[in-house]
């Protein structure tokens, strides 16, 4: 009864051998299932954070369902802060700080039986992106003018309300505007007819160069790629043409844009009687409630 122990041994472990085999085997197969499922994670968590990243610079959810969005946009040093600060706290007698605007003040305020949510968006084109996000929710836009310092800016202030008013969602929404003139306490400063009348002057050049830069771009698109990516060109052509405000070959007014323009002056500086802000706040209350 030597014999069959070793047999039996033998085949045991040829029999564990196998086992084995299979046991390897399945280790393996359920390690790199495993490692395929940590992976699928891992690759959901990474896109999470992009998405999560990427909302920093753009919207936040909640914030896109905005309704009550009134955006100050303006060159800078206009008093889009000053405003800001005067529609918040209204009965604040204090002079807050005045920074330098380094980012987006955004924020709720009561405003004659009104919730406006009021946005401030420094005038600095690194904000642009910041404009661009918040423009197309706005129910009511206040491009803030500095009145004493139109000569000087009045190219960059033209190229601004531009934008704005070329902005494809502002044109639909037929977004009111209001062009609010001020620092009307200054002697120097120039009258909203004045202001008015040199925007348009402005604009009316702006919006000829960049007529003439459309022309030559798709002049220069026909030329180098002849009809075969033509569908493109014309989307992008049609994109751009819509950049075109009022009427062809009529001189630019406010009077031709579809959105209600409203023209005012106002005097917003600290520790000094405020004018105007009445009628900024019935604006704002009507724009929000029509
Ligand atoms: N004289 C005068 N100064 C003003 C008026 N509104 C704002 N300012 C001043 O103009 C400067 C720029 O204002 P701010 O609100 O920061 O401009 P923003 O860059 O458009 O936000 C500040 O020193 C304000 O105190 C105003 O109506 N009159
Ligand atoms: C503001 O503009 C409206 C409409 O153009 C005008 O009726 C009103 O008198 C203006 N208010 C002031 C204070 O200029
Ligand atoms: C507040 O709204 C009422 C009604 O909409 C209006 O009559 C009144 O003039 C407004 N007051 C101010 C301070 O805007
Ligand atoms: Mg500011």
């Amino acid at each position: 009864m030597a014999e069959p122990t070793p047999l039996l041994q033998t085949a045991g472990s040829g029999g564990t051998g196998l086992y084995m085999l299979i046991g390897t085997l399945l280790v393996v197969l359920v390690g790199a299932f495993v490692w395929y499922l940590l992976n699928q994670q891992s690759a959901a968590i990474s896109s999470q954070s992009i998405a999560l990243a990427s909302g920093i610079h753009g919207l936040s959810s909640a914030q896109k369902k905005r309704n009550n969005a009134i955006v100050l946009v303006g060159p800078m040093g206009a008093g889009k802060t000053a405003l800001w600060t005067r529609l918040r706290f209204p009965d604040s007698t204090a002079q807050p700080e005045t920074q330098t605007s380094m980012s987006v003040n955004a924020a709720e305020a009561h405003i004659n039986e009104s919730n406006a949510y009021l946005v401030d968006i420094p005038g600095h084109q690194k904000y642009r992106l910041d404009r661009d996000s918040y423009l197309p929710m706005a129910r009511g836009i206040i491009f803030v003018v500095d009145s004493t310092r139109l000569s000087e800016t009045i190219r960059s202030t033209a190229e601004l309300i531009y934008d704005v008013l070329a902005n494809a969602k502002v044109q639909t929404n037929e977004t009111p505007l209001l062009l609010l003139c001020n620092k009307q306490d200054d002697p120097m400063a120039l009258s909203n007819a004045r202001v008015k009348a040199l925007l348009e002057d402005e604009i009316d050049k702006l919006r000829a160069s960049r007529q003439a830069g459309l022309d030559s771009l798709r002049d220069a698109n026909v030329a180098a790629s002849g009809a075969a990516a033509g569908d493109e060109d014309d989307a992008a052509a049609d994109e751009r043409i819509s950049d075109f405000l009022g009427y062809d070959g009529k001189k630019f007014s406010f009077e031709d844009l579809p959105n209600p323009i409203q023209l005012n002056e106002s005097s917003l500086v600290l520790g000094h009687d405020t004018s105007g802000l009445e009628q900024i706040e019935s604006w704002i209350a009507d724009t929000l409630h029509s």
